[in-house]
């Protein structure tokens, strides 16, 4: 990856070409971010552009009302309303992450940046380098001189920033933002779309916070901190699990604490979140254990176990981590 570009682009738009005159559904993760909302689009418009017939696909665990308006003008689908030929997935770093309709399915392409490098698409684009699946889009788009229209460059730009914590995280080079620089030269405006994605929040989801903020539990000489999300407090609140994002960001915030958790129960599924600052603690690794993924300071993993069955192996994991590697913060 010379100049931070992606050095895969002509075997990607090859791959791309295969797909013309193809009816192609394309599927981000459940639970879906503005990474793989933005990744959608983009690929859409490469595929229609390049004489496909793209469709979208709408995630089984539906839009959150911050990332709708990315997809105003374009039609979402329902996996199971489509005859299509092939599937196109972005965003996944797990073959279970497009969601239970295409869990026996074998994908024609997978965009991806997640850990572990998990090929299970036919043919694979995947960067752990990336900031964001979106990113390697905009590179390849950048690259080949792709039209990159407003609402485009308006969802590779939502998912950039989405992925980067603001490009906070250290995922973030400098080509990323010479990307974003060149997304926003479209015409964006940036405090408008942070507007729209951030600031736009039904006041259900602070009930849900208040209880979040109750819950936490400190480990490991407070360098560990959970919150947890029960069925009943999802209830009470008639919050689900979208609510609930971004709040694992919230204990690492405290100062000492170098991994902050989050357990979110919510029906039948539980899903464990973890966060750090610090990519030596190599996250993915602590998820992969437990058969998820992501990133070195953020993954996670989804399981229908009982806690009890997994809590205290999990605590222990990320106990040794935090032992096996001394903070180096001042
Ligand atoms: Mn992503």
């Amino acid at each position: 990856m010379e100049d931070g570009h992606f050095e895969d682009v002509e075997e990607f738009f090859n791959v791309c070409q295969q797909l013309r005159g193809k009816r192609v559904g394309i599927v981000g993760h459940t639970q879906i971010d503005g990474d793989a909302v933005g990744a959608q689009i983009a690929l859409f418009e490469i595929l229609k552009n390049l004489s496909g017939e793209p469709f979208l696909i709408e995630p089984e665990t539906g839009i959150p009302d911050h990332l709708k308006f990315l997809y105003e003008g374009y039609q979402l689908h329902r996996p199971s309303d489509l005859s299509v030929e092939e599937w196109c997935v972005v965003d996944c770093g797990l073959p279970s992450r497009p969601g239970k309709f295409f869990e026996s399915l074998r994908p024609f392409l997978l965009v991806d940046h997640h850990l572990p490098r998990n090929a299970f698409a036919l043919h694979n684009f995947i960067h752990p380098r990336a900031a964001a699946t979106c990113e390697i889009l905009a590179d390849y788009l950048h690259q080949k001189n792709f039209p990159i229209s407003q609402s485009v460059a308006r969802a590779l730009y939502v998912g950039l920033i989405m992925d980067t914590g603001n490009y906070t995280y250290d995922s973030v080079r400098a080509s990323t933002l010479r990307l974003g620089a060149r997304l926003l030269d479209r015409g964006l405006r940036p405090q408008a779309l942070a507007a729209q994605i951030y600031h736009r929040e039904p006041r259900r989801k602070f009930s849900l916070l208040e209880r979040f903020l109750k819950s936490w539990k400190f480990y490991a000489d407070d360098q560990l901190c959970f919150g947890f999300l029960r069925e009943e407090d999802y209830q009470n609140t008639g919050c689900d699990l979208k609510d609930a994002e971004g709040f694992v960001n919230y204990p690492r915030s405290v100062r000492g604490v170098r991994i902050s958790g989050l357990l979110q129960e919510y029906e039948g599924i539980r899903k464990v979140s973890l966060r750090s600052d610090e990519s030596a603690l190599r996250l993915d690794q602590i998820a992969q254990r437990f058969r998820g993924g992501g990133h070195a300071c953020a993954a996670g993993f989804l399981t229908p176990a009982s806690p009890d069955t997994f809590w205290d192996e999990l605590i222990g994991a990320l106990q040794e981590r935090l032992e096996k590697e001394s903070s180096h913060e001042g």
